[in-house]
């Protein structure tokens, strides 16, 4: 009895007298849903930081939209009730048009130019240049170039694309670049499933994975190897939270994220040529050669529009042109 005593009194020395090392928890939202190039990134930052952290930072992963959109997400990590979140470029749009010079049409060649720019001295002042708005970008991970797909007919040239009803992401460039395209472009938040299903929209465009991840081949016969945009996601956190981090946290957090996004994008990419035998398989008709040069001559005067003009967005722009030359 006393021995139990004794032993429950150091126990309650224990419990009370350490200092406690509380973990702390990241707040990570995700619209997609497991499987998709967002959730990848999400689950390799988790694995990443909680390893190298002894498990001082946790990660909790709100995905498949349960915090709402990535707009309603974007507006989250403003206000500091999300700390981080893996979005999709193009929502950024209706927060700032600096974004729009990286969803630029025809922008990059290939993966490798993408990531030589967006992990460079251009992609930082993108990321930087968020920050006004209340984000710290932490760096760019990628949905990857993105594809045309529809239930009504084989497109292969700007032609093709009358009257089709397109979905395209809440961003006032794509909508410009799909009705310079020739199409009739329908802004619409993420999920689509139910709307391509039920023929509110023809078609909608994305990278592959989402037309294997989402079974987009149940309900839409064609698809057009467009690679049209390059999409990256921006891997942000809320700047008021980041501000309050100690140097050596921000370094940590910042390198898990740089390493998962590194991580994903060579997983993502690998996975393309499997993708396409798939979706074949799957029944879908793809256009391996469209006339990409007839879709470039459609969107060639989009530099010099409404959607470049504010003089800051317009100079980045033009230096990017430049870069990937
Ligand atoms: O990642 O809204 C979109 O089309 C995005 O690409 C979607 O989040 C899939």
């Amino acid at each position: 009895m006393k021995a139990r005593i004794v032993l429950l009194a150091a126990v309650l020395t224990i419990c009370f007298c350490l200092p406690l090392q509380a973990a702390e928890n990241i707040k990570l939202g995700v619209v997609t849903k497991p499987g998709s190039a967002q959730n990848v990134v999400a689950d390799k930052f988790k694995e990443l930081l909680e390893a190298k952290s002894n498990g001082d930072w946790t990660v909790t992963i709100y995905d498949s939209g349960v915090l709402g959109n990535e707009t309603e997400m974007l507006q989250q990590i403003q206000m500091n009730t999300l700390h981080i979140g893996i979005i999709t470029g193009g929502p950024f749009d209706t927060f700032t048009p600096i974004v729009r010079v990286i969803n630029y049409p025809f922008l990059f060649k290939d993966n490798a130019q993408a990531d030589e720019i967006l992990d460079g001295p251009l992609g930082q002042e993108i990321l930087d240049g968020l920050e006004p708005m209340g984000f710290k970008g932490l760096c760019f991970s990628e949905n990857g170039f993105r594809n045309l797909t529809n239930s009504k007919r084989a497109v292969k040239t700007p032609e093709d694309l009358k009257g089709l009803k397109i979905r395209v992401m809440n961003s006032a460039l794509h909508k410009t670049i799909w009705r310079a395209l020739g199409a009739n472009p329908t802004p619409m938040a993420w999920p689509i499933y139910t709307e391509l299903q039920q023929g509110v929209i023809d078609g909608q465009e994305n990278p592959l994975w989402v037309m294997e991840v989402y079974k987009f081949y149940e309900i839409q016969d064609y698809m057009t190897m467009t690679r049209h945009v390059y999409s990256p996601h921006i891997d942000v956190a809320s700047l008021k939270w980041w501000q309050n981090l100690d140097a050596k946290d921000q370094a940590l957090i910042a390198g898990c994220m740089k390493d998962a996004a590194k991580f994903q994008r060579k997983d993502n990419r690998e996975k393309d040529a499997a993708r396409i035998k798939l979706l074949q398989e799957k029944g879908m008709q793809i256009e391996m050669h469209p006339d990409v040069d007839a879709f470039r001559q459609k969107v060639a005067s989009l530099a010099g529009s409404d959607m470049f003009k504010d003089p800051a967005v317009h100079d980045l722009l033009v230096k990017m042109l430049e870069a990937v030359k």
